[in-house]
């Protein structure tokens, strides 16, 4: 464990006694939301099958989203994410604190020992040659030492998808998200956040639940576009370490890739007008036959299905993806 992890351990034993409190309060409150999440996982277990072998994930399956609290990075479920949070937690917080502490201590050491009180005659030194070459070698040491991870790091974050990385394309409205799937027959899924009552009936947490998420397949590349369609907004999910900005008239991208199925919570993350706070964003990651599944029940087509029709099911299955993405 390193010294972030541990800080982040500590804190959340802090958060579960603080918030527990209520809970214990009101044990009311949270049987209801079991039922709720209890009669929601009864009702889509009842009817697999419903929309061609796509059956949409029930609360069980969150796996990123904010906890009441929370001031650390969430846990992370990309490469790039465990990456990031790795340089958080593992370089920069512990040489943040000895240097603070480091700092607080000289501070104090001369408030102390060299105050008018207690050394009326100040020393006339005005030079220290040893002392200004280490002052000056040390931090440059540091810095250097800190360049080698993150210019890596932010390398990563900025390499290019593979050629055959399925795109998926998140357009910002005001207020909400359009994610459509050119790979697929460019039909398109309009997001809004789902009500209140709705989301709580159903076990999800309220103002982060849509009623369309963004179904992409889990353990595989994903180029995500983002452009906006009226106003700049920007797409974050902060457990898959993931923000871009949306903006009109131009076409971002990044990698995407999900280490597992699950939902992953995040929201507009660029003012954008008076509903900014209300365009939340679901992803949903699942296997890739559920993903082909899915696309079929949207009414969209597996990558190269007109070309190949002749093709097995399973290769056209493998195929999703393959088709070049349309010039943009
Ligand atoms: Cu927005």
């Amino acid at each position: 464990m390193n010294f972030g992890e541990m800080l982040r351990n500590r804190s959340s034993k802090l958060k579960a006694l603080i918030f527990g409190l209520p809970t214990i309060l009101a044990p009311g409150m949270a049987f209801a939301q079991e039922a709720a999440a209890e009669a929601t996982d009864a009702a889509a277990e009842a009817a697999p099958d419903a929309a061609g072998g796509y059956t949409p994930l029930g609360p069980e399956m969150i796996v990123g989203q904010p906890e009441p609290g929370g001031i650390w990075f969430q846990d992370q479920h990309s490469a790039i994410g465990k990456e990031a949070l790795w340089m958080h937690d593992a370089v920069l917080t512990p040489i943040i604190t000895v240097i603070s502490i480091f700092v607080l201590f000289l501070l104090i050491w001369v408030v102390v020992r060299y105050n008018r009180k207690a050394n009326p005659n100040p020393s006339k030194t005005s030079h220290n040659s040893l002392l200004e070459v280490v002052w000056t070698l040390v931090p440059v040491l540091i810095l250097v030492g800190i360049a080698v991870p993150s210019i890596s790091l932010l390398a990563h974050q900025y390499e290019s998808p593979p050629e055959d990385a399925l795109t998926v394309k998140a357009t910002g409205y005001q207020w909400y998200w359009g994610y459509s799937y050119p790979d697929n027959g460019d039909f398109e899924i309009i997001s809004n956040m789902m009500p209140e009552e709705e989301a709580i009936s159903k076990g999800l947490p309220p103002q982060l639940a849509a009623d369309n998420r963004m179904v992409v397949p889990a353990g595989v590349p994903i180029r995500l576009q983002t452009t906006g369609a009226d106003v700049i907004h920007a797409f974050a999910v902060p457990s898959l370490w993931f923000k871009i900005d949306a903006v009109p008239g131009r076409l971002n991208e990044r990698v995407m890739q999900i280490d597992k199925p699950g939902i992953y919570y995040g929201q507009c993350s660029e003012l954008c007008g008076a509903r900014h706070g209300y365009m939340p964003i679901a992803v949903e990651a699942v296997p890739m036959e559920q993903f082909n599944a899915w696309v079929l029940s949207q009414g969209g087509t597996l990558g190269g299905e007109e070309e190949e029709a002749a093709a097995a099911p399973e290769e056209e299955a493998e195929a999703a993806g393959e088709e070049p993405a349309p010039a943009v």
